[in-house]
C-alpha cells in the first residue's frame, strides 16, 4: 500500500487504511467502503449522467438510434426527468433507458472481444481515478483502458458472469459505485463455487485482482439505500472548494445539474468498472476469423423488468459470459 498515492489527490480519496478490507480466503478481493472525500461523489455521478454518455463513447442507445438522437442524452433527457413525479409511471426519458456505456477500448458484446480498430480516447479523471486506487492497492502500473458503466433501476440485474476478455489478468479490475445500493454475490473459480453475497453501497469500491480477478460474480438486485433516504447523505454533500481549487479537471456541478443527478438516483444505481486490456509490451492477436454469437451477448449479460420474473431468475443461473 502506496500511503502518499493515496493522499496526493485529496480531491478523489480519503485516506482509506481503516476501511480497506481484505476477505482471508479470497485472493486479491478488496473492498473500499466510501473513501471519496464530501462531495465528490457527486462529481462522478454528473460525469456518468451527463459526460460519458456523450460521442464518442458509445452506448446500448447506439444500437436502435441514430446518432443524431443519441448526441446528448442529457439535454434530451434532463426536463423530461425534472418533472418527472415519483411513484407515477410516464414515458421514460433517454437516460432512463440507458443500459450501458464503453470508454476506452469499447468492449464489443457480440464478439466479447476488445479490438484496436475500436477505440476513443479513455477520460483522462477516470484513468487518473483508476489508477490513483489500483497504486495504492500495489499495482503501481495499472493503465486505465476500457470501462463498462453500468446503469441499474430497481428492476435490474447483471447475470452471472466472469470478465476475462482483457489480455492482462495480472491487473485488477476496479469497480466504483453510486446511487441505490446493490446485492453482489462472489463466486469462485468455477459457476457451482457457493456465493459470498454482500452488499455494495454508494460510494463503495470494489477491487478483484489476483486470484479472484478471475472469479464469477453477478449483481442479483438493486435494493433501496440502508438509511431509508431518497438517495444517501454521502451524496447530498457539497465539495469542500478549498480542496480543490488548484484541480483544473474539476467543473462545479451547478445546483440545476444536480437536481437531475438527484433524480435520477433515486431509483437508480450507476456502476463504473475500469480494467487494463492490453499488457504493457503486448499487442492485440491477429485476429483471423471472428466468431459471431447466434444472440447479442446484450440480452443475457443486461437484464431489466421487460423480461418476466421466471426467466430472469433462469438467466441467472445461466452463465452469461462478459468481457
Ligand atoms: O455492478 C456491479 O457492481 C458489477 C459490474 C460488473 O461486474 C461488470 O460490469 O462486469
Ligand atoms: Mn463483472
Amino acid at each position: 500500500m502506496q500511503k502518499e498515492a493515496v493522499r496526493q489527490r485529496a480531491w478523489l480519496i480519503l485516506s482509506f487504511y481503516p476501511t480497506l478490507h481484505y476477505f482471508p480466503g479470497v485472493g486479491g478481493f478488496m473492498f473500499i467502503s466510501d473513501p471519496f472525500l464530501p462531495g465528490w461523489q457527486r462529481y462522478w455521478v454528473k460525469q456518468c449522467l451527463k459526460i460519458y454518455p456523450r460521442k464518442p463513447n458509445v452506448c446500448n442507445l447506439d444500437l436502435h438510434m441514430s446518432r443524431e438522437e443519441t448526441t446528448d442524452l442529457w439535454e434530451q433527457s434532463r426536463e423530461q426527468l425534472r418533472l418527472k413525479a415519483p411513484g407515477k409511471r410516464e414515458a421514460k426519458s433517454l437516460l432512463e433507458k440507458l443500459r450501458w456505456v464503453t470508454l476506452g477500448y469499447h468492449y464489443n458484446w457480440e464478439t466479447k472481444k476488445y479490438s484496436p480498430d475500436h477505440h476513443t480516447t479513455f477520460p483522462t479523471d477516470l484513468a487518473h481515478l483508476s489508477e490513483q486506487v489500483a497504486a495504492a492497492c500495489g499495482f503501481q502500473q495499472f493503465k486505465a483502458e476500457a470501462g463498462i458503466l453500468n446503469y441499474y433501476h430497481f428492476d435490474s440485474s447483471l447475470g452471472i458472469h466472469v470478465d476475462e476478455s482483457e489480455m492482462d489478468y495480472s491487473k485488477p479490475l476496479l469497480s466504483f459505485s453510486f446511487g441505490q445500493s446493490a446485492v453482489f454475490l462472489l463466486g469462485g473459480l468455477k459457476r457451482q463455487d457457493p456465493p459470498l453475497p454482500m452488499f455494495i453501497h454508494s460510494g463503495d469500491i470494489v477491487i478483484m485482482s489476483d486470484r479472484s480477478r478471475l472469479f464469477y460474480h453477478a449483481v442479483p438486485r438493486i435494493v433501496p439505500n440502508l438509511e431509508g433516504r431518497a438517495v444517501p447523505s454521502c451524496l447530498e454533500n457539497t465539495p469542500i472548494r478549498d480542496n480543490c481549487s488548484a484541480d483544473t479537471s474539476y467543473q462545479q456541478s451547478d445546483e440545476d445539474d444536480w437536481e437531475i443527478c438527484m433524480k435520477y438516483l433515486q431509483s437508480s444505481r450507476i456502476n463504473m468498472t475500469v480494467r487494463q486490456v492490453v499488457r504493457v509490451g503486448q499487442s492485440f492477436p491477429v485476429v483471423l476469423d471472428i466468431e459471431k454469437m447466434a444472440d447479442s451477448q446484450l440480452y443475457s449479460y443486461h437484464q431489466d423488468a421487460t423480461e418476466d420474473h421466471e426467466h430472469k431468475r433462469q438467466k441467472l443461473e445461466t452463465p452469461a459470459e462478459s468481457p
